[in-house]
């Protein structure tokens, strides 16, 4: 048994998520620490809301509200939809925790003490309005390129030219409007990353074997374009005050303490239950832990280079990641995410639609891993009823109907095996064991096709043996088929559980039998698992597994989520 830290990046706590953010690193995170359970590891799986930086300012102040009650409202919001969408967190905590700003501290202070935090002096841009300096990307006002009216200060959407604030025309602070705008001294902490480069690309080297190359080539990019000191602080009032004097006022940056939370959430799960838990053993001094994360692309520089060179920097035996598995993009099909103009899927009005399963299935067999992947209605639609509902579905239905009405709601028992049983044995644990194969390697839309490969077997198997024919001549030979048949999908009951939690427990469910009655999938051996439902075990076939989605539905479902306008 080994043990696996397994974290999903913390999705920003301001806006609820859409299917974007949840294949982009939740869910897989999740299939992923099922999996490792289910193959009889030690799992710790943590994940949480990212709190800090102006963008909660921003919203709170869109909703009128303090933003510690605007982060415990969305902390809530977030926590209800992945519990909906059956993520199995050991702990779903808090970027803002007392135990993060402690541990953020003290990362912090040996940072500093070890020569690796510098003060530099910056101009920047301050609101005397809002009584606040503003990043960048919170100013707007016309480019002096094109024209375009709603420019950002960073960088003009409209011809991409990358901006100054101080170029825009007609400046003004996207928070309250006001032009009121003066440029400002400050001074700033910065993580000296070229003085750790050294001991960084040391570890990194370790890893390259390991890595996917997509997060190792972006590593090896930053690398390349020369590592530069980082600002870790801001001028804004919500974050975790920087514990240095001469910086009053100022906070830590949200993309210092929001790794760090990692480590911060494990405490407050250590911390609920001190005497059997302790967040040492995962993360300082550890032994044999392997530490797996899962994350957006785009957030990969920051997990490959500028957190770990942090936690190195410390000079102390922090627990870094081994493996890091980035994902692309979803794109939706009638353009950007937009809950106000009900424009996308979100998860929360996902999980009202449809059981989680059907979301989870279809995400993770077009799981956007080596490019992009685009979300139609009607690619999800088709796919449940021809996936689910059409191949798992239907064995599941017609093998349960047919030996109630033939032979009764029971298993009934086995004759021996013909060669045909023999070969159906074969496949099926071929097709297991790539299944099993794909998730380890976490190639989650080949682990899914393999799994769906699996369902078919089943399908040809009944169509090929013919039961039904066949009990008219040799009733025996019938109830062996349909013996290995129920057998089966108690089976599938076990593959799916880890991307497809509630199915698996609706299938076991239909023998009487709970999901801790599911074998490891370890060292799965299809022919043992086929003697696991002995003759006269009861079962009740009762209604289908998934519900087919009508044209009507699906015209519906276009209609509701294509945007105001659609
Ligand atoms: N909140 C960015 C994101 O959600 C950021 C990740 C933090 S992981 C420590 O894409
Ligand atoms: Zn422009």
């Amino acid at each position: 048994m080994s043990k696996i830290l397994i974290t999903s990046a913390l999705p920003y706590i301001n806006g609820v998520p859409h299917l974007g953010h949840m294949v982009g690193c939740l869910l897989p995170s999740d299939v992923y620490a099922r999996y490792m359970r289910m193959m009889g590891n030690e799992v710790l799986y943590i994940c949480g809301t990212d709190e800090h930086g102006t963008a909660s300012e921003v919203g709170a102040l869109k909703e009128n509200m303090p933003v510690e009650e605007y982060c415990n409202k969305y902390h809530e919001r977030h926590k209800q939809t992945y519990k909906d969408f059956n993520l199995s967190f050991d702990y779903f905590g808090r970027s803002s925790s007392r135990q993060n700003q402690e541990l953020t501290y003290h990362i912090f202070e040996k940072l500093d003490q070890n020569g690796f935090i510098e003060e530099r002096t910056m101009k920047q841009i301050y609101c005397v309005d809002d009584q606040m300096f503003l990043a960048d990307r919170y100013i707007v006002g016309t480019c002096p390129h094109c024209g375009y009216e709603k420019a950002r200060g960073d960088q003009c959407e409209n011809c991409t030219k990358v901006l100054e604030p101080t170029d825009l025309i007609d400046a003004k602070s996207t928070v309250s409007g006001s032009s009121n705008l003066e440029v400002r001294e400050t001074k700033h902490l910065f993580l000296n990353l070229p003085k750790i480069e050294e001991k960084l690309v040391e570890w990194l080297k370790t890893k390259e074997a390991f890595w996917p190359d997509v997060a190792y080539s972006i590593a090896k990019k930053w690398l390349k374009e020369g590592l530069q000191p980082r600002c870790i602080t801001r001028d804004l009032k919500w974050g975790f005050p920087v514990n240095k004097e001469g910086y009053e006022g100022k906070v830590f940056y949200v993309w210092f303490d929001a790794p760090i939370g990692y480590i911060g959430i494990t405490k407050q799960w250590s911390d609920e239950k001190p005497e059997e838990r302790n967040w040492r053993d995962w993360w300082l001094d550890a032994q044999d832990v392997r530490y797996v994360e899962f994350m957006g692309k785009d957030n990969v520089p920051y997990h490959s280079i500028t957190f770990p060179a942090t936690l190195i920097g410390t000079g102390e035996n922090w627990t870094k990641v081994d493996y890091l598995k980035g994902f692309s993009y979803l794109i939706y099909e009638g353009g950007k995410f937009s809950k106000s103009e009900h424009r996308g899927v979100f998860a929360e009005d996902a999980v009202q639609e449809f059981p989680a399963d059907y979301w989870r299935y279809w995400l993770m067999a077009n799981a956007p891993e080596s490019s992009d992947s685009s979300f139609t209605f009607e690619s999800f639609v088709s796919t449940v009823n021809k996936d689910l509902n059409g191949v798992l579905g239907n064995f599941a239905q017609r093998v349960m109907k047919m030996t109630a009405s033939k032979i009764g709601s029971h298993v009934p028992p086995r004759g021996d095996l013909e060669p045909q049983d023999r070969e159906f044995i074969a496949t099926l644990q071929e097709k297991t064991n790539n299944y099993l194969k794909y998730l380890n390697e976490m190639e989650f839309r080949k682990a899914t096709a393999e799994l769906r490969a699996a369902w078919v077997e089943g399908n040809n198997y009944i169509s090929v043996t013919e039961p039904w024919m066949v009990i008219k001549e040799n009733p025996q030979r019938a109830e062996t088929i349909l013996n290995i048949c129920l057998n089966v999908i108690r089976i599938y009951a076990a593959l799916c559980a880890p991307l497809m939690p509630q199915t698996s427990e609706k299938i076991l469910a239909k023998f009487g039998l709970g999901i801790d009655s599911l074998p490891l999938l370890k060292n799965f051996d299809v022919e043992k698992e086929l003697s696991a439902l002995p003759a006269g075990h009861a079962f009740e076939a009762g209604e289908a597994l998934f519900e087919r989605i009508t044209p009507e539905k699906l015209a519906e479902l276009q209609q509701k989520y294509g945007g105001k306008n659609a």
